[in-house]
């Protein structure tokens, strides 16, 4: 079954295999989103585990990120659902210090799918960068971090848009495993989504 491959394929690091296992998955029909959820998510999730476990080290962490990569860019243009055009502008970018940026990519994939201007500002983005990019017209702010120790610059760039004058001007929206709801709450961002479809919705909420 070519689920489980790619599963296999991704925790190995053949990004070549998960393509191959990614384009005939497509072919017999299977979902993208299945693809998705049900082998790449689902086996970054277990090269986590394994990584916590000590089994995988950084360097097997970052093969399995590049394989899956390789079939996130096969599932693109299946992810994104075409039809409602310009819906708003967002710049998203993953906060400084930090280097993770699958999920997201994988939110602004989404976002632009659904129609949305995103402006990708990357990853070790400061928080300055963030206010030169709401000063640049966009209506939203999206961080994502991954880490414990990098999710506290959400705040601090929440702080800089406030300094700068222009909090009220735009929406900040947040994400990234370790961040919760309640975490957005506390440091004053606007809104939490824990991936990348429910992202698009808090989007449209924030901007509609
Ligand atoms: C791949 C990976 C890496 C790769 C990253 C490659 C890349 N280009 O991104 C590499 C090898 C570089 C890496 C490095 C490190 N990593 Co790492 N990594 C991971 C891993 C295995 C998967 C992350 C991932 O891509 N998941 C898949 C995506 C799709 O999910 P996601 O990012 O959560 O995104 C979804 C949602 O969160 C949400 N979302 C994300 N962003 C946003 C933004 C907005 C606005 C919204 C609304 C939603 C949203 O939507 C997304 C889609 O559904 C995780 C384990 C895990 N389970 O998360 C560890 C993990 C995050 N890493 C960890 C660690 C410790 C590190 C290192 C410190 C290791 C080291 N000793 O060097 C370094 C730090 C480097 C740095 N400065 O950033 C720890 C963090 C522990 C902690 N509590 O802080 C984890 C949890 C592993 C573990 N279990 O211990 N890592």
């Amino acid at each position: 079954m070519e689920l489980t491959e790619i599963y296999e394929n991704v925790i190995e690091g053949n990004a070549p295999g998960v393509q191959a296992g990614v384009k005939s998955a497509l072919d017999q029909g299977v979902a993208a989103e299945v693809i998705l959820n049900q082998a790449l998510i689902s086996a970054m999730n277990e090269v986590g585990r394994r990584f916590e476990e000590g089994e995988f080290f950084v360097p097997e962490m970052l093969v399995s990120a590049r394989a899956m990569q390789a079939g996130l860019g096969l599932l693109k243009p299946f992810l994104m659902e075409s039809g409602v055009k310009a819906a708003g502008k967002i710049a998203i970018g993953t906060v400084k210090g930090d280097l993770h940026d699958i999920g997201k990519n994988l939110v602004a994939m989404m976002l632009e799918g659904a129609g949305f201007e995103v402006q990708d500002l990357g990853v070790d983005v400061t928080p300055d960068a963030f206010v030169k990019a709401a000063q640049g017209g966009v209506q939203v702010i999206g961080m994502s971090a991954l880490l414990t120790t990098t999710m506290n610059n959400m705040q601090s760039t929440v702080q800089a848009l406030q300094s700068a004058g222009l909090r009220d001007q735009v929406k900040v929206v947040i994400g990234g495993a370790p961040v919760t709801d309640e975490f957005a709450r506390k440091i004053g961002a606007d809104a939490y989504a824990p991936d990348a479809s429910n992202a698009v919705r808090t989007v449209r909420q924030l901007i509609g």
